[in-house]
């Protein structure tokens, strides 16, 4: 990636935090990723986008740029990517999955703010993120009171701060402030991009990020398999880039890998011999490169089946309809399609409760692990009603919080271990 040195220092990265930060990453995908043992063909696509990642991915972006596009950076699955496309903007999701300039971080945030916001602040201090210095906005969102008030102050560090307010509770009321919401970012775009968004491009866009739903939809159904076609690493990582790269070259190469699962599906071949414990998991999302509780449970003799998360199916479920006639309508519809995600930040929740026991039925899996990261109070809060629901239904599950430092490695793979015990 040296060829791009320029490029990341006229985006004004501290290039020698940037290399140490891309070769931590080189190492653990190295060690994580490569590692593993008959991945199917088509993860070498995933494999060259990662490490392009911060390269040719930008590289693109900022040709786009130039030819005029605008480039919206965002921190949830709430932030309606087909408003962006409609708007003429490439929506990217925001690095939060790693620990970086966290004594700089500490000095602004509460030491018992959840990893994932304090990583979203280290990127921006210790610039080492170019999809955050290449955004013309990014939109911060009301979701967790950590995130919220994080806002304000991140507000003080990048000059372009979109932020949206989102509901807490599915009622008439809640479904209006998402709508008024979703027609104030509509607007917000179009003062961007100076692109006026109109039915047409609402049904276009829509049909974009469809498509890109649907072949990740396709994918995880091919995990209900036994032995399962592809690992949960891998399909996390599909998860992942789902956020980064170009949709329809997404779209395409999720399908390519669809079409190689079927054909190891026929020949009865998989990952991991045919009945390994199949493990469900749920909770907070999983951001590019935090891979460490995935990367333990598959070294722990089980295979992970589904994820329900918002880099998962929490995130992708669900399509927009396309049937409306006007741009009005279209924008109802994605309201319609926002406002069914069941994130813990509603009260109550019971939608998540009732996919959760679904997916660990539909994808067979024999226990769920329910991951909350350290001082996220929505989701941990939520684990104990979930746990007691699962356990209720005979499903067995454990429940594990953690941050994304490396120091309870030992003690987790120590529970992992046991709880793959219990499921055989
Ligand atoms: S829709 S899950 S992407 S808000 S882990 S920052 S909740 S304290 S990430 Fe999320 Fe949107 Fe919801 Fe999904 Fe707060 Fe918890 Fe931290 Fe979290």
């Amino acid at each position: 990636m040296s060829d791009y040195k320029k490029m990341w220092a006229d985006l004004g990265l501290n290039l020698q935090a940037h290399d140490a930060l891309l070769s931590v990453l080189g190492k653990a995908y190295q060690d994580i990723y490569l590692a593993q043992k008959n991945r199917p063909a088509g993860m070498g696509y995933f494999d060259f986008v990662m490490s392009e990642v911060h390269g040719l991915r930008i590289k693109e972006l900022l040709d786009e740029k130039a030819a005029g596009r605008k480039v919206i950076g965002s921190y949830c699955v709430f932030v309606p990517e087909e408003i962006a496309l409609a708007g003429n903007a490439t929506l990217v999701g925001l690095c939060s999955g790693a620990d970086f300039a966290t004594e700089e971080v500490e000095k602004l945030l509460p030491r018992n703010t959840c990893s994932l916001i304090k990583s979203s602040f280290g990127f921006k201090l210790g610039k080492v993120c170019p999809y955050l210095e290449c955004s013309d906005m990014i939109v911060g969102e009301n979701t967790c009171d950590g995130k919220k008030k994080a806002y304000e102050t991140l507000k003080t560090l990048v000059p372009n701060l979109y932020v949206m307010d989102l509901p807490q509770v599915k009622s008439a009321e809640g479904r209006a402030l998402l709508k008024a919401e979703y027609f104030r970012f509509k607007a917000a775009v179009e003062n961007l991009t100076g692109v006026r968004i109109d039915a047409d491009k609402l049904r276009k866009s829509i049909a974009i990020v469809n498509n890109k739903r649907k072949a990740i939809h396709r994918l995880m159904s091919l995990r209900k398999a036994d032995p399962a076609p592809i690992s949960g690493l891998d399909a996390l990582l599909a998860n992942q880039v789902f956020f980064y790269d170009n949709p329809a070259r997404f779209t395409e190469s999720v399908n390519k890998i669809c079409d190689e699962l079927e054909t190891r599906i026929e020949r009865k071949e998989g990952v991991f011999p045919k009945k390994t414990p199949r493990i469900l998991i749920s909770g907070c999302p999983m951001a590019v490169p935090n891979w460490k509780l995935p990367w333990i449970i598959e070294t722990s003799g089980a295979v992970i089946v589904g994820e329900e998360s918002c880099v998962g199916e929490r995130g992708t479920r669900n399509l927009t309809a396309d049937s409306g006639s006007t741009a009005n309508e279209l924008t109802e519809a994605i309201v319609d399609r926002y406002f069914k995600i069941d994130c813990a930040i509603f009260t109550p929740n019971p939608d998540r409760m009732n996919h959760i026991a679904e997916m660990a039925e539909t994808y067979k899996a024999d226990g769920v692990i329910h991951y909350g990261l350290q001082f996220c109070q929505p989701y941990l809060m939520e684990a104990i009603p979930v746990e007691k629901a699962l356990e209720s239904k005979n499903i067995p599950t454990l429940r594990i919080d953690s941050d994304y430092s490396m120091e309870d490695l030992g003690q987790l793979k120590t529970r992992v271990e046991a709880f793959v015990e219990l499921l055989r």
